[in-house]
């Protein structure tokens, strides 16, 4: 069974291995020896064996499409395996509010493992301001909730 055609699964997975290099500062735990090493490693291991695969943009096409996906198995399992960072001191979600032109301000919504795999703004309250709604997802069976909604709460100033 293939779940992605290998015209999708070639160029994703150099923008995969490009986000893991970058990921450390994107996402901010560079300041995490371990965490930084495995998601580096992982990203230039990822765009390594991807040239060599026989795959659309494998550049040397030696490894079969089957090992590419063994790869990626083991890979992502490392991955998942976490860091060794407390995730409950984490930033779960978040929220960039702009507060003048290109000018941001960061605040924490929630904190602890990320666990939202979708999230749209709209305003669900029909109040006048954007609210949150995120989908979870956890393999935590004590999680229960499957939709958050967070309810803006500050006044807005209208003009
Ligand atoms: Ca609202």
């Amino acid at each position: 069974m293939r779940f992605i055609p290998t015209r999708y699964h070639a160029p994703l997975d150099y923008i995969v291995g490009a986000v893991l290099i970058a990921a450390p500062w994107i996402f901010q735990f560079s300041d995490t020896g371990a965490a930084t090493a495995v998601s580096i490693v992982l990203g230039v291991g990822l765009i390594a064996y991807s040239l060599f695969t026989n795959y659309e943009l494998g550049v040397w096409k030696v490894a079969p499409m089957a090992v590419h996906n063994l790869i990626d198995i083991v890979a992502g399992a490392l991955l998942a395996a976490g860091s060794d960072r407390d995730e409950s001191q984490m930033p779960a979600l978040g929220w960039l509010e702009q507060t003048r032109r290109g000018i941001f301000e960061r605040h924490t919504l929630s904190m602890g493992a990320p666990r939202h795999a979708t999230l749209d703004v709209g305003d669900f309250d029909a109040d006048g301001d954007a609210d949150i709604v995120v989908g979870v997802m956890s393999p935590d069976p004590k999680i229960r909730t499957w939709v958050e909604v967070w309810e803006n709460q500050r006044k807005t100033v209208k003009r």
